[in-house]
């Protein structure tokens, strides 16, 4: 199946509108956003320094880490010695379960509103050394179970209407601690990310009947150019509307809405697809690369939520070589986020890597 391009006739003749060499704007169908891609720009020369990272080398263990087992946290509590997987009430957590309910107003203009949730922190494994690049598929299946069962335990909290779970990779996304871990906010409220894609979703079954994200990974699939990689239950791919240069959508084949939904069977195949990711991007620069990603799943407000497709976003900052990145600044802040490098070239070149980690070679 091929594309469908168009061209306006201009006065002086026509040139047929070309995704590849042409600035135009893509629109996000999940968010009802523009992005900006210049892909002319990728023809400027780069004069930056190309440098390389020493490789990322820890210990099983560090005694000053608050995350390894054993060790004290903040506030001097100590972690049990456990064996896979530990999660523990974040100890600056953002979000308290001991808020007050209230609310403020003034003017019609100035508004705000009492927020009860949760934090936690879950540590992936007691190997201090280890990422999710590093772990084997039966090292990430206790992590995905664990996830399993904090979005049932909190999202059965009546108060509790969204669960964000979130991995913040590397010092450049401003994460406190190399040890393999990640964070889980739930909050009384719907995040802002998660309302513009319950709207972009329940918008698209109101007037389709079906699911935009089924729809959506099915196209991908039959085009090709922008899958990473997949396997039997989950597709990776960089999604035509991506941001960050080498973002990744990660989509489940199946319709579900949240880790509730998910197959025992689904368990390891979704462990094996976040390794792989993982390892291609390590891969990439051969770094320990940066990253935000985190689950989008149903709110667990009560509602059945048919028109939602469980998926997880990768937001990683990385452009041109381990150290140089994409800043989010100038006409992005005032405008609209602007990319140089298309999402089919970024996808060319995560799917030519390998997915063996370039420090087990
Ligand atoms: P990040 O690396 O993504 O910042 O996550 C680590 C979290 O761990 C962070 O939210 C929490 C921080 O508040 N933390 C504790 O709960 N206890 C500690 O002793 C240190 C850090
Ligand atoms: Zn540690």
């Amino acid at each position: 199946m091929t594309a469908l391009a168009f061209h306006v006739q201009s006065g002086t003749g026509a040139e047929l509108f070309d995704l590849k060499q042409h600035p135009h704007r893509r629109f996000n169908a999940l968010t009802g956003e523009w992005v900006l891609v210049s892909p002319h720009r990728t023809q400027r020369p780069w004069q930056g320094q190309v440098e390389k990272l020493p490789p990322d080398t820890r210990p099983e263990f560090d005694p000053k880490c608050y995350l390894c087992p054993g060790n004290p946290r903040a506030g001097g509590v100590l972690n049990p010695s456990y064996e896979a997987t530990f999660v523990f009430d974040n100890d600056f957590a953002a979000l308290r379960p001991d808020t007050p309910p209230g609310g403020f107003e003034s003017g019609g203009l100035l508004k705000a509103e009492s927020e009860y949730g949760r934090c936690r922190v879950v540590c992936f494994n007691p190997r201090h050394d280890l990422t999710l690049a590093r772990m084997g598929v039966d090292q990430i299946v206790p992590v995905v179970k664990t996830w399993v069962g904090q979005f049932a335990e909190l999202g059965a909290d009546p108060r509790l209407n969204y669960v964000q779970i979130f991995e913040n990779r590397g010092e450049m996304m401003g994460a406190s601690n190399p040890h393999p871990h990640c964070q889980i906010w739930a909050s009384e409220s719907i995040p802002n990310e998660p309302t513009k894609e319950l709207a972009s979703q329940t918008a698209y079954r109101t007037g389709s009947g079906r699911c935009l994200l089924c729809d959506y990974a099915a196209l991908e699939e039959r085009l090709g150019e922008r899958v990473v990689c997949a396997n039997e239950s989950f597709l990776a791919l960089v999604p035509f509307w991506a941001v960050w240069p080498f973002e990744v959508l990660l989509l489940s084949r199946r319709h579900f809405a949240g880790m509730d939904g998910l197959e025992e069977r689904e368990q390891p195949a979704l462990a094996d697809i976040l390794r792989r990711v993982a390892t291609r991007y390590d891969n990439l620069f051969e770094t320990s690369f940066p990253y935000t990603m985190g689950f989008h799943q149903k709110p667990t407000d009560g509602a059945e939520h048919p028109e939602w497709h469980f998926h997880a976003h990768y937001y990683p900052p990385l452009l041109r070589s381990a150290t140089v990145r994409k800043f989010m600044v100038g006409y992005e802040m005032l405008a609209t986020p602007q990319r140089d490098i298309t999402p089919e070239s970024a996808a060319e070149r995560l799917r030519g890597l390998a997915e063996r980690h370039h420090l087990d070679i």
